[in-house]
């Protein structure tokens, strides 16, 4: 184990020198000191973080859902290849695709075979034909990796629970009782642990009958063995394995729960866990040397902070928090909880690098906030603050980008990844099917009146779509969005109540300084006030204009009467109509 470690710090060191003898510039080096309270000394590697990882805007493909180009009203590899230019046009730089791999559920998450696609989404040359057209647009593929569990049809379970002599015997976690203390990990209501009574054809006739597996979230996926070096091995061929393939990364699944180190609590986030996520992350780096790693931790932003080890462990997590809040907070127009959430993030952020953090609004767990809000202003304003806020690469669930609604409760939990609309026919242009996957589509009556599609929505410049299409490139194009450091402008709102509803604040980098301003109530509120940001005290008369956006007006400049009291006597002089906003990206001359 210290031999290879020592032999990854080697190449790690390797890679640093050829970035530096090729005289790499696009990137910005983050030293292991900035996070000196959680590292144990000496241990320090000094990485460069790709650009990427902070600089991209990603994209969530559940693959069944986004385009059926067979028409078996299934949607696969194919249509992803013919919806490429979409994304590209859009402005993504890299799509995670939920799980492709062998398995007998519609989602994916229950896997039977880690080496194969399932028949389902196209073939092995239909990946790889996808990774090469990506790659050709810049845009990265990371795969969604379960391997806290796998399916209890998965050929090793079932072998480890019938076979004796078996090499899985000992791969998943075994007991001969169901032992006391021991919760659902996951917060379902399902037992830890799973008898195996009716596990195969309810036969009695197999060793272990009558025995009891471990599993983090329910029965149908058991919990592997990660006491059992063989696992980790195994775990890691399948990494290489396709990051040999082309993909860029992983977003890991149920990652919390990788170690059990006992009843209760230490179920989860297990110490253990933390540093066998960094050195898997550093392991896919000796095979690519930028993989991005981005793991699903949900529990509290200090449970978040600890899974960031150094510069080269995990590259993000996903951040949950952003989503309740938005959800619970911004939905209804009261802003107090949303604003201490934000502090308590950017306090959380200041021990770790910023792109750790990875912000998304919807996903195929949590549903989509267009469904809780119902009013385009609302979505705009959440993908205003997803892609202005401190943070790694965003993550936009697709549809979201046009204000897409859930669909049919009627159909499990299918209604949080229902088919694409794509345009205004029955089946919104995701099959030429006479059905789809899930049945009939439930397009909300908005659907049509509204013209909620994307064919649609490219015809009209005041779209959803169209805002985040300028909004991306904004993000891409200034530094301040990507890494800049985060102030909050304090409103006064002794003049006028309405103004708790305002929420402003500022990132800069360096020349580059972005302002954002919106107003998430329902009232209109007349904002005059000096911005009390040294940033912006420092510079009077040395600012100028280069780009923004506006609710008024989202195709054109931001008007001079707004823009010249910041840069002549940094005021804040504006009118807020119910859900208007204002991003502002000036420049120090
Ligand atoms: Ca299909
Ligand atoms: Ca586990």
């Amino acid at each position: 184990m210290k031999k290879n470690y020592l032999i990854l710090i080697n190449f790690l060191i390797l890679i640093l020198i050829c970035n530096m003898l090729t005289g790499k510039t696009e990137s910005s080096k983050v030293k292991s000191q900035s996070s000196s309270s959680i590292q144990p000394k000496g241990k320090a590697v000094e990485f460069t973080i790709p650009e990427w990882w902070y600089n991209g805007v990603f994209y969530q493909i559940f693959v069944r859902s986004f385009y059926d180009s067979d028409g078996d009203g299934k949607g696969d590899l194919q249509g992803i290849i013919e919806k490429l230019d979409y994304l590209k046009d859009l402005g993504i730089t890299g799509i995670w695709l939920t799980p492709i791999f062998g398995s007998f559920s519609y989602h994916g998450y229950d896997i039977t075979n880690y080496y194969v696609i399932d028949d389902d989404y196209g073939t092995m040359e239909d990946f790889e034909k996808l990774v090469d057209e990506a790659h050709k647009r810049k845009i990265k593929i990371i795969l969604d990796l379960v391997i806290n569990h796998t399916s209890k049809k998965h050929p090793w379970f079932i072998d480890s629970a019938t076979n004796e002599n078996s090499m899985y015997k000992d791969w998943y976690v075994w007991s001969d009782e169901q032992l006391p203390g021991w919760i659902n990990a996951s917060g379902a209501r399902q037992p830890a642990w799973n008898s195996l009574l009716d596990v195969i054809n309810n036969s009695t006739n197999y060793y272990r009958y009558n025995k009891f597996y471990y599993t983090a979230f329910n029965g149908t996926i058991p919990d592997l063995n990660y006491e059992n070096p063989k696992v980790i091995e195994e775990v890691k061929n399948i990494a290489k394995f396709w990051l040999n393939k082309g993909v860029d990364g992983f977003r890991l699944d149920g990652a919390r729960f990788i170690f059990e180190d006992g009843p209760g609590d230490k179920q989860a986030d297990s110490p253990r866990t933390i540093k066998f996520w960094d050195e898997f992350s550093k392991y896919c780096r000796t095979i690519k040397p930028d993989a991005y790693i981005i793991a699903e931790i949900f529990g509290g932003l200090d449970k978040k902070v600890l899974y960031y080890t150094e510069p080269n462990g995990l590259s993000a997590v996903f951040n949950f928090e952003f989503v309740s809040a938005i959800n619970s907070t911004l939905a209804v127009g009261k802003l107090t909880q949303f604003k201490l959430t934000i502090k308590n993030m950017i306090e959380a952020i200041k021990r770790i690098p910023k792109e750790f953090f990875s912000i998304f609004i919807s996903n195929h767990d949590v549903g989509r906030f267009a469904e809780l809000v119902r009013t385009m202003e609302k979505v705009k304003i959440a993908a205003l603050l997803q892609l202005t806020l401190p943070g790694g690469a965003p993550y936009i669930y697709y549809g979201d980008e046009i204000g897409q609604r859930e669909g049919d409760k009627r159909i499990g939990d299918a209604w949080k990844r229902n088919p694409m609309w794509w345009n205004s026919s029955q089946l919104a242009g995701f099959t030429k099917n006479q059905s789809t996957w899930c049945g009939q589509m439930k397009t909300d009556s908005q659907f049509f009146t509204n013209k909620i599609n994307v064919e649609d929505e490219n015809n009209d410049p005041n779209s959803v779509l169209n805002f985040y299409k300028k909004l991306i490139k904004i993000r891409k194009n200034f530094v301040s969005l990507q890494k800049g450091d985060f102030v909050e402008i304090t409103i006064d709102t002794n003049s006028d109540k309405n103004l708790e509803s305002v929420y402003a604040f500022i990132r800069n980098y360096e020349n580059n300084i972005a302002i954002v301003v919106l107003n998430s109530g329902k009232n209109s509120v007349v904002i005059d006030q000096k911005i009390d940001v040294k940033i912006i005290n420092d510079n009077i008369n040395k600012l100028k204009y280069v780009d923004g956006i506006y609710s008024k007006d989202q195709n054109n400049p931001i008007p001079n009467e707004i823009i010249n009291p910041i840069i002549n006597e940094g005021k804040l002089k504006l009118n807020l109509d119910g859900r208007d906003y204002i991003l502002i990206i000036l420049e120090k001359s």
